[in-house]
Order: structure tokens, then C-alpha cells, then sequence
């Protein structure tokens, strides 16, 4: 009989996979043309078959999509983290990680922590305030949290239910404060303990990314590793089609990618000059466009 399972920790050559609808967690080997079929990764749904006494990997199915740095894949949610204070947000990593959502076919919510500090500190609520309303306009979903105080956590873990989710941010912004709380909120959680844990030479050799199963078939990712990141995959010609605060403006040429072109000919630079669109996303925009850019004409050099 088939089972379906989905990968949440790939040790050396074995797999630990937590079969679909259930909380049972097996190990298993992958058959070599699968292996060979490219690399199994962290989050791949498989389809598992036994043979005698062990669990072997039949197929991949079909990925969603693929995440390079961490190795992982089928991520549904990113839970983007910015902190309103120490440290304060890094805009230009939000629009990056935005855009790698959007690029990536993954939903971004974007998880305000630290909002304790808000009574205390009047650069805290402007930065509340701005990212409320830029990105709140964007149709992202924006929940408040303290990790510190256990605000807004329970609304958060309602928002992991039945998907796969990755915490990404700048260090410091609280992902590991977050991700414990949420564990500890889950009575459900499964332990995976050392299933799996090879060692070599009686050292732990794994380095992989892990999936907590926090509930049935609800999945958060364990390492940030998204943090200072290049944005990968993006073609800067296209970086345009993930604003969704561009799409209303109307542009002489319809191939106009809004920064070499005057305001007479680009209709987003007209409505940045009619505050249409907030001048921080489109100047942070450009710059996004420049590195892309610049990365493109380096290719072959
Ligand atoms: N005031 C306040 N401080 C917090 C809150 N959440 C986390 N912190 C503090 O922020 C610091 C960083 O938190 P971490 O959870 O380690 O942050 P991180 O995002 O995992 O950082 P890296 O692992 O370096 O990427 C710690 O000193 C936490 O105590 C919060 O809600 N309010
Ligand atoms: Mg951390
Ligand atoms: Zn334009």
C-alpha cells in the first residue's frame, strides 16, 4: 500500500518523514533512480512503499516550488519578521523577501514583533503606523506580536494551521523567540528526538533544516538562514510584476520598467509625484532593480 508522507529531516541517506493526516513518523531509504531523479529535499511530499521490514521512497511529488538557501520546498507561508525596535525594520530586506514570496508562489504575512515597546519608544509607532499602512494596502496579512510578553502569539499559530511555514528576518528581530513560544503552544507538537540522527565518529552531523510538525500537516521551518539574503532566481525585467502597488499606473511603453524613463512617459513615477504610491517602496524599488541589474550585466565577466 502507497503512503503519502512529507519529508522533515534528510540525515546522510535517511529520510524522516511524518505520514500525511496523522502523527505517526517514519524513516526511510530512497530508491536510487529517485535519488538520481535530483536532490530530495526537506519538504518534498513522497510517496513511500514497504519493502519487508523498511520504508522505501517510490516518487517526488510534484514541488510547489523550491527554496535554495535554506534547502526546502512546497513552503506555502513566509512569516516575515520585523522588529519595531532593537533593531529597528530593514525596509529594503522586507521588499526583498515580499518579492521572493510573490516570485516564489509563497503567501508573505509579515509579523510585527516587539510591539511592548510601542508606549515607550515615538519611532516604534511611526514604523508600526508606516508598515500598517504600506503594506496593509498591499493586501499582506500583518499580525502583532511580543514574543516577550506573549501578545498575539495564539493568533499567529492559528495563522500555521494545515501549511508549511518559513520564519525569515534580520537577526535579532526575535524568529527564535517567536517559533519557541509557538511550540510551546502547541500541545500537539511532535518530538522527533534523534530518529533519523546519525553520527559520525559519535558526532551529530547534521546541518539540514528541520520541520516541526506542530500539529497534523502543519509545518514550521526551523532555521531562519533567510536573513541578510541576495535575492536569487529574479530577473530584473520582471521585478516590477511583484508590486502590486504598481499595477494601476499606466505607462507609455508597456515594457516600461519605471526607472530609466521620465515621469511624462512613466505612469509610476507620476503617481510616487502624486503620492500614489509611498516614495520609500519605489525608491527602495530602484535600488532592488540597480543590484539585480548589476548582477545580470556581471554574469559572464
Ligand atoms: N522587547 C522585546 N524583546 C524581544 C521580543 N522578542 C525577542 N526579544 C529579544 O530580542 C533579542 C533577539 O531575539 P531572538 O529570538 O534571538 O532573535 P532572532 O531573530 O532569532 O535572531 P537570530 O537568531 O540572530 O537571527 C533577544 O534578546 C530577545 O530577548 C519582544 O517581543 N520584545
Ligand atoms: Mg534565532
Ligand atoms: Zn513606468
Amino acid at each position: 500500500m502507497d503512503i503519502v508522507g512529507k519529508i522533515i529531516r534528510i540525515d546522510l541517506d535517511i529520510y524522516v518523514i511524518n505520514i500525511e493526516n496523522s502523527s505517526k513518523i517514519i524513516t526511510a531509504k530512497a530508491r536510487g533512480n529517485v535519488k538520481k531523479q535530483g536532490n530530495i529535499c526537506v519538504g518534498d511530499k513522497v510517496i513511500v512503499k514497504k519493502v519487508d521490514l523498511d520504508y522505501m521512497i517510490e516518487s517526488v511529488i510534484e514541488r510547489k516550488n523550491v527554496l535554495i538557501r535554506p534547502p526546502v520546498s512546497n513552503i506555502d507561508q513566509m512569516i516575515i519578521v520585523v522588529s519595531i525596535g532593537a533593531p529597528v525594520p530593514d525596509f529594503i530586506l522586507l521588499d526583498k523577501q515580499i518579492t521572493l514570496c510573490f516570485a516564489k508562489n509563497i503567501i508573505p504575512i509579515i509579523c510585527v514583533n516587539k510591539i511592548d515597546l510601542v508606549d515607550i519608544d515615538k519611532k516604534a509607532k511611526e514604523d508600526l503606523e508606516y508598515i500598517k499602512n504600506i503594506y496593509g494596502n498591499l493586501g499582506i496579512e500583518i499580525v502583532y506580536v511580543s514574543a516577550k510578553e506573549g501578545i498575539g502569539i495564539e493568533n499567529l499559530r492559528e495563522l500555521l494551521i494545515k501549511k508549511t511555514s518559513a520564519f525569515s528576518g534580520n537577526s535579532g528581530v526575535g524568529k527564535s523567540s517567536i517559533t519557541k513560544e509557538i511550540l510551546q503552544k502547541s500541545p500537539e507538537r511532535l518530538e522527533i528526538g534523534n530518529i533519523g540522527l546519525k553520527t559520525k565518529r559519535g558526532k551529530h552531523t547534521t546541518k539540514s533544516v528541520n520541520l516541526y510538525t506542530i500539529s497534523e500537516n502543519s509545518y514550521i521551518l526551523d532555521t531562519p538562514g533567510f536573513s541578510s539574503y541576495e535575492l536569487y532566481d529574479i530577473d530584473h525585467k520582471k521585478l516590477r510584476e511583484y508590486y502590486p502597488d504598481f499595477k494601476n499606473s499606466k505607462c507609455t511603453y508597456a515594457d516600461c520598467v519605471h526607472v530609466i524613463e521620465s515621469e511624462e512617459v512613466c505612469g509610476v513615477k507620476r503617481d510616487v509625484l502624486n503620492n500614489k504610491i509611498d516614495k520609500g517602496r519605489y525608491e527602495r524599488y530602484v535600488y532592488i532593480y540597480s543590484k539585480l541589474k548589476e548582477k545580470y550585466d556581471r554574469r559572464y565577466k
